[in-house]
């Protein structure tokens, strides 16, 4: 898929694996899904085409007392096989910010992938909406410049609506989420004519545009030069 596309693709690994109660031994489960993932990752495929992630969970249906991937578990692991650290932002207790995390785990992992969902109760991937916890990942993505090497997953899971109605409204809150961070933080400018919205450090380069402070009128100058360093 990576060959095809001429890009990377991420295979991200999740095990449903756990206990409903107490259990006796959580050493040894945790040894033997360590050693499963060491021979399923045991042959490296190329960086350029393929990454491979690991995903973490608090616990869900059935795995109550014990998560034997939790995030300890999987943290650790990525660090030390130098993989990707999935981070699904319904895998953790409802009073831990998950956006606070990227910047922590950024700075011994090299890549980051982002399931984006929206959680209730044990599950995740509920359909995606413009909450202060997506606005605070997309903020902490723009301020500590980590849009560059963090993969942005979406996944919902909703069966009860219509998928298509499931894959636009969340596309369109995460959007709107790294717009807004985008925006506020001054890294986005508005293309001339088109009134596209790109990033600084993808425009910037090129050649005039209109920077956030034109638009909300601290800036009466049109067509600042973003090369000049003025936005
Ligand atoms: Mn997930």
């Amino acid at each position: 898929m990576g060959a095809a596309l001429g890009s990377s693709a991420a295979n991200n690994i999740w095990v449903p694996d756990g206990y409903k109660d107490t259990p006796a031994d959580r050493m040894a489960a945790r040894r033997r899904l360590e050693h499963s993932l060491d021979r399923m990752l045991e042959k490296p495929l190329p960086r350029k085409y393929m990454r491979d992630a690991v995903e973490s969970k608090l616990f869900g249906i059935g795995v109550e007392a014990c998560t034997i991937g939790s995030h300890e578990f999987y943290l650790g692991y990525a660090i030390r096989k130098g993989l990707m650290l999935c981070l699904d932002m319904g895998h953790f207790h409802p009073t831990e910010s998950v956006a606070d995390k990227v910047s922590a785990a950024a700075l011994s992992v090299d890549e980051l992938l982002l399931h984006v969902s929206r959680p209730m109760r044990w599950d995740s991937d509920h359909v995606v909406t413009l909450n202060d916890d997506v606005l605070a990942m997309a903020q902490e993505l723009v301020s500590a410049d980590l849009l560059g090497r963090t993969r942005i997953g979406l996944d919902f899971f909703d069966a009860t609506i219509s998928r298509t109605a499931a894959w636009v409204i969340g596309t369109r809150n995460t959007q709107k989420a790294l717009l807004q961070a985008l925006y506020s933080l001054g890294r986005c400018c508005v293309r001339p004519r088109t009134g596209w919205i790109t990033p600084h450090a993808f425009w910037c380069s090129r050649k005039f545009t209109t920077c956030p402070s034109v638009l909300s009128g601290r800036n009466s100058a049109r067509g600042t030069n973003v090369r000049s360093g003025r936005c």
